[in-house]
């Protein structure tokens, strides 16, 4: 059974895992045997995650390239195809967040937060899966979030984002099923990271808020979604597809703890 959760020989990119998610599923799919491939917006972090995986061990092959940006993707999905081969495992963790009152949110604001969490997505798979396709299937997983099934006062551009990343996962799964083509979702619940420091900082009402609402009483770890992303990406999960995955300690289950 264990074979079952193997990635060995298996080439896996991650965008967006210079740290944060990212870097802690791209280090679970190396731990699985997986080749690892990340990119970052910026030079200085791609050189700083390609030091930090090398401190964990991991020969982690690091490029620059903006996700929003049609022509860098495919010209990067065909570097990589050339220099280490056709990609088996997608990870479409690169994401942003901008917490606006919604009438107070510009267009072009609810538009950064559209192309980096859903359309980017969309760019990166559209350039991995003709090769997936070449080479008998492939894994594609998709970050979704908690914003993927509830809405809260400040993030109306990344609900509608993860909301559309939900159903464009979907349709992946629907659309390449039939060239053994998985694509899932993972909705991670709060967890601590920097894009969720904010409303972890000292005293602030967020904290004592999701502690409320999490049965289990605390954030969440990127080392949380470690087993769940090596078992969506190994082929153990082979007849799960268009499925969103929540890791959320129980949010989603939970009304939240009765005042007393
Ligand atoms: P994070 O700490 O903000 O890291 C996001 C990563 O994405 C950074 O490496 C960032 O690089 C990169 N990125 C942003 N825009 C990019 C672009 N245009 N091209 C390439 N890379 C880009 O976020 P995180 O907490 O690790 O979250 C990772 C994913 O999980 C996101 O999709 C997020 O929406 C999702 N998520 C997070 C939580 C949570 O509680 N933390 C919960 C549910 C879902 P730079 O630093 O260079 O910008
Ligand atoms: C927020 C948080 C959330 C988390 C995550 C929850 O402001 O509510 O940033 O959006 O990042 O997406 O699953």
């Amino acid at each position: 059974m264990t074979n079952k959760f193997s990635l060995n020989g298996k080439i896996a990119l991650v965008t967006g895992a210079s740290y944060g998610i990212g870097f802690s599923i791209a280090t679970a799919l190396h731990e699985a045997g997986a080749t690892i491939i990340f990119n970052d917006i910026k030079p200085d972090l791609v050189e700083a995650g390609i030091n930090a995986y090398r401190e964990t061990g991991i020969h982690a092959h690091g490029y620059v390239c903006d996700v929003t940006d049609e022509k860098a993707v495919d010209e990067l999905i065909r570097k990589i195809e050339k220099e280490t081969g056709i990609i088996d495992i997608l990870v479409n963790n690169a994401g942003i967040i901008k917490r606006i009152p919604m009438v107070e949110m510009s267009a072009e604001e609810f538009r950064q937060v559209i192309d980096v969490d859903l359309n980017a997505p969309f760019i990166v798979s559209k350039a991995v899966i003709p090769g997936m396709i070449k080479k008998g299937g492939g894994k594609i997983i998709n970050i979704c979030s908690m914003m993927s099934e509830l809405g809260r006062e400040t993030v109306s551009a990344y609900a509608a984002a993860k909301g559309g990343l939900k159903m464009l996962t979907r349709n992946i799964a629907s659309e390449y099923g039939a060239y053994n083509i998985q694509c899932n979702g993972i909705g991670p619940g709060y967890i601590a990271t920097p894009q969720t420091a904010p409303l972890r900082a000292a005293g602030h009402p967020f904290n004592a808020f999701i502690l409320s609402k999490t049965p289990a009483a605390r954030w969440g770890t990127p080392e949380d979604l470690a087993g769940p992303a090596v078992f969506l990406a190994s082929e153990a999960s082979n007849f799960v597809n268009g499925h969103i995955l929540y890791v959320d300690g129980g949010i989603l289950a939970y009304l939240g703890k009765a005042p007393k």
